[in-house]
C-alpha cells in the first residue's frame, strides 16, 4: 500500500486529495496545525476512530514554520509521495503578514526537502510543491505557460517563487522527485469564504435569503482563469507517477472578470442586478431599489494581478489532462451549496435560534 503525506489536507486542495488518495488504496497521513477550535471540518467525513486498526486516514500535529515536526513525522512516515499543500495562501493577508507568509510559504517547502534529504528519503520520496499563476503576476506574455518569466507581485507571490526555484534547485542537485504544479486559481464548495467567488457565492445566497444587506467587493475588473479544484487535485497526483519529474501549468485556458462571476452568481439565483455603470465605483440595485453590490476599497490590493489565463497544453499533451468542469458548472455548484447553506441559517434563526457564523466575510 503506497503512503502519502499531505501538509494542508485541512484545506480545499487538501481535502479533495485526501479523498481522492483514499480512492485510490493510498495510506493517507495529514498535517494539521493546533488551533483552539476544530478545523477539520472539510475532512470530517473521511474521518476514522483511532482506536480501529488499519486506519487509513492518519492526521499528525505539525506546522511548516517548525522544522522538528516536520523531520519527526516524514520519519515516521516514510511516505511514497509528499504534497506540500499547506500555505498561508491568501494573497491580501500576504500583505499584512509578509513574514510569517515568507516562513511558511518559502521556508517551509525548504524545511520538507531538508527532511527528505536529512533522513536520506532522496531517492524513495517524491515530492509536490503547490505553485500558482500568481508567480506570473505582472503578466509578460499572454496566455501564460512553463516558460512565461515570473514577475511577483505579492508578499505571497515572492514566497511562492523562492519554493518553485528551491524544488527545481533539489530535483537538479540532489535527484530528489519533485516538481512544481503551476495551478491557476481552482474553487468549489469547500473554497476558504474570503476569496472571491466563495464570498461572490456566499453573499449573494444571505442576501437572497434575507441574511446579509451587501456585498462589499474589492477590483471588479480583476480577470481569472478559475477552475474547479475537483479537476486539479487529478493532476497533482499524475504528476508524481510520471517517469521523469517536471514542472506544469493546470488551468483551464477560459477567463473571466470578477463582475462576470457577480452577474452569472445573480442570474443563477434569480436576482435581477441593475448596474449604475459608474464603473471602478459600479453599485448594483436589486428591483426593489436595495443596494446589494458595492465597491470598498479596503478589499484593494497594494499590487494587483489584472489579469491572468493559462496555456495548459502541456499538461493536455504530455499527461492526458483536460479538466471535465466547466466555468458555467463550477458557479452552479458553488452556488447551490452555499444557497442550501443560507436557507438552513435562515430557518434556524427565524426559530429563534442564532448560529455563530452570522458575520460578513
Ligand atoms: P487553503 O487556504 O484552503 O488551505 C491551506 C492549508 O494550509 C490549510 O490546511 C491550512 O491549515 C494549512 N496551513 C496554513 N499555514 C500552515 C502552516 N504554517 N503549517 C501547516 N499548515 C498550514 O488553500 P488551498 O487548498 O486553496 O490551496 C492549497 C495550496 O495550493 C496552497 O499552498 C496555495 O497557496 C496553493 N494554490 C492554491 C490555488 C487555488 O486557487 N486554490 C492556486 C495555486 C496555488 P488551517 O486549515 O489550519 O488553516
Ligand atoms: P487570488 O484570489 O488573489 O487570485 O489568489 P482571490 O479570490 O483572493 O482574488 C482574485 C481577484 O479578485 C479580486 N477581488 C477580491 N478578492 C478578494 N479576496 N476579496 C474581494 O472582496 C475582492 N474583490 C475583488 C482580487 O483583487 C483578485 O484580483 C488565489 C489564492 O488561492 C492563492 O493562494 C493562489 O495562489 C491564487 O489564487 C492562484
Amino acid at each position: 500500500m503506497k503512503k502519502a503525506l499531505i501538509t494542508g489536507i485541512t484545506g480545499q486542495d487538501g481535502a479533495y486529495l485526501a479523498e481522492l488518495l483514499l480512492k485510490k488504496g493510498y495510506e493517507v497521513h495529514g498535517i494539521k496545525r493546533r488551533s483552539s477550535l476544530f478545523n477539520t471540518n472539510r475532512i470530517d467525513h473521511l474521518y476514522e476512530d483511532p482506536h480501529i486498526q488499519g486506519r487509513h486516514l492518519i492526521l499528525h500535529y505539525g506546522d511548516l514554520t517548525d522544522a522538528s515536526s516536520l523531520i519527526h513525522i516524514v520519519q515516521k512516515v516514510q511516505p511514497d509521495e509528499i504534497y506540500n499543500l499547506a500555505a498561508q495562501s491568501h494573497v491580501k493577508v500576504s500583505f499584512e503578514q509578509p513574514e510569517y507568509t515568507a516562513n511558511a510559504d518559502a521556508i517551509g517547502p525548504l524545511r520538507l526537502l531538508e527532511a527528505i534529504r536529512i533522513l536520506g528519503l532522496e531517492k524513495t520520496t517524491r515530492f509536490y510543491q503547490a505553485s500558482t499563476s500568481e508567480l506570473y503576476g505582472l503578466v509578460q506574455e499572454i496566455p501564460q505557460k512553463e516558460t512565461t518569466p515570473f514577475y511577483p507581485r505579492s508578499p505571497y507571490a515572492v514566497a511562492k517563487l523562492y519554493a518553485y526555484w528551491i524544488t527545481v534547485n533539489y530535483r537538479e542537485a540532489y535527484g530528489i522527485y519533485a516538481c512544481n504544479g503551476i495551478l491557476f486559481n481552482h474553487e468549489s464548495p469547500l473554497r476558504g469564504e474570503t476569496f472571491v467567488t466563495r464570498k461572490i457565492t456566499r453573499a449573494l445566497s444571505r442576501i437572497k435569503a434575507g441574511l446579509q444587506e451587501t456585498l462589499w467587493i474589492g477590483n471588479l475588473d480583476a480577470m481569472r482563469d478559475w477552475g474547479h479544484a475537483r479537476d486539479y487535485i487529478e493532476m497533482q497526483w499524475l504528476m508524481l507517477q510520471q517517469q521523469k519529474p517536471k514542472d506544469y501549468v493546470i488551468a483551464t485556458g477560459e477567463q473571466h472578470s470578477v463582475r462576470d462571476f457577480i452577474h452569472l452568481t445573480a442570474e443563477l439565483l434569480e436576482m435581477p442586478l441593475r448596474w449604475d455603470g459608474s464603473g471602478v465605483d459600479e453599485r448594483a440595485y436589486d428591483d426593489k431599489g436595495r443596494l446589494v453590490v458595492a465597491v470598498d476599497p479596503r478589499y484593494f490590493r497594494p499590487t494587483e494581478v489584472e489579469t491572468l489565463l493559462g496555456d495548459p497544453s502541456k499538461a493536455r499533451r504530455e499527461l492526458g489532462w483536460v479538466p471535465k468542469i466547466s466555468f458555467h458548472e463550477l458557479v452552479r455548484e458553488m452556488v447551490e451549496a452555499d444557497y442550501d447553506a443560507a436557507k438552513r441559517d435562515a430557518l434556524v434563526k427565524s426559530h429563534g435560534f442564532t448560529a455563530y457564523n452570522f458575520h460578513e466575510s
